[in-house]
């Protein structure tokens, strides 16, 4: 069978996820069957007839505070619902979206397909009841240092880089072009890109692009991966090349650019 992921998202606006779920590869990766995403919502399992989910902060202070019970709930209502769906699945972690977490890279994304995706837990408000934080999530995650409205946005771009290297989910699935996502994980920046017309408001094309010696594109492509790195986020270099990511030749085209 096919490699499945499953994303589950607990979320006071669940209608936000039908970007992901809908829309350009994710969407079609979804149609496909390569992932799944269920969205639960904590007013769902309120206590009052009000559906409360949120109340005024311990301590005093602006602005509200989530709500513990509604959110354990949503949890527990997603774990029975993924043991119903596969006894023997391991259990997802726990994901908090928030600025407190570990910088998210690609290798987040790619850990994601290994664990049968994760439950995204999306906060609102001023923040969650510190004690869900301590008892109920395993794991917190950050796009960056900014504050957001929600969780939600994080997780919608979580969600993207995740489901875009699974198996089949990219057009051209095959062998060479899951190569250039492993590239991509090297971390370099890609090298630039160009389509018609071969002029414009006279800059041309890159001569080599139209030389048809696919040898020498590919050559190009790298040495431009490597200038652009090197001059924009030296960083990524020093990282490839610790990975042991960059050949004898990558070396000696770096000698030459920061000789010059
Ligand atoms: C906000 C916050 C601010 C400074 C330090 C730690 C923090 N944690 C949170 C937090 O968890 N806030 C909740 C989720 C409720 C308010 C909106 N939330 C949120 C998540 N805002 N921004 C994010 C976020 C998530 C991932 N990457 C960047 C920002």
């Amino acid at each position: 069978e096919a490699l499945h992921m499953r994303i589950d998202a607990i979320s006071l606006f669940p209608e936000m996820f039908g970007v992901v779920r809908d829309a350009g590869i994710t969407g079609r990766a979804h149609k496909q069957g390569l992932w799944s995403l269920q969205t639960w919502n904590p007013r769902d399992y309120a206590q009052d007839i009000h559906r409360t989910v949120d109340d005024r902060p311990y301590g005093g202070g602006p602005g509200m505070v989530m709500m513990i019970e509604p959110l354990r709930k949503s949890v527990q209502a997603v774990r029975q619902s993924r043991t119903q769906q596969d006894e023997s699945a391991v259990q997802a972690p726990v994901i908090l979206l928030s600025p407190a977490g570990e910088k998210f890279t690609q290798r987040h994304a790619a850990h994601l397909a290994e664990t049968n995706g994760a439950i995204f837990v999306c906060g609102r408000y001023e923040g969650i009841d510190q004690r869900f934080i301590n008892n109920t999530v395993d794991a917190q995650w950050s796009l960056g240092d900014f504050v957001l409205s929600g969780g939600e946005i994080a997780a919608l771009a979580m969600i993207d880089a995740a489901v875009r290297p699974l198996p089949g989910a990219l057009n051209h699935g095959d062998s060479s072009v899951q190569d250039s996502f492993q590239d991509s994980l090297s971390g370099l920046l890609d090298s630039p890109h160009y389509t018609r017309p071969e002029l414009f408001e006279g800059e041309s094309v890159p001569s080599v692009l139209m030389s048809g010696n696919h040898a020498l594109i590919a050559r190009w492509r790298r040495e431009q991966s490597l200038s652009l790195t090197l001059e924009k986020r030296p960083d990524l270099i020093a990282q490839a090349r610790a990975r042991g990511l960059l050949s004898a030749a990558d070396e000696k085209f770096l000698g030459t650019l920061s000789r010059s």
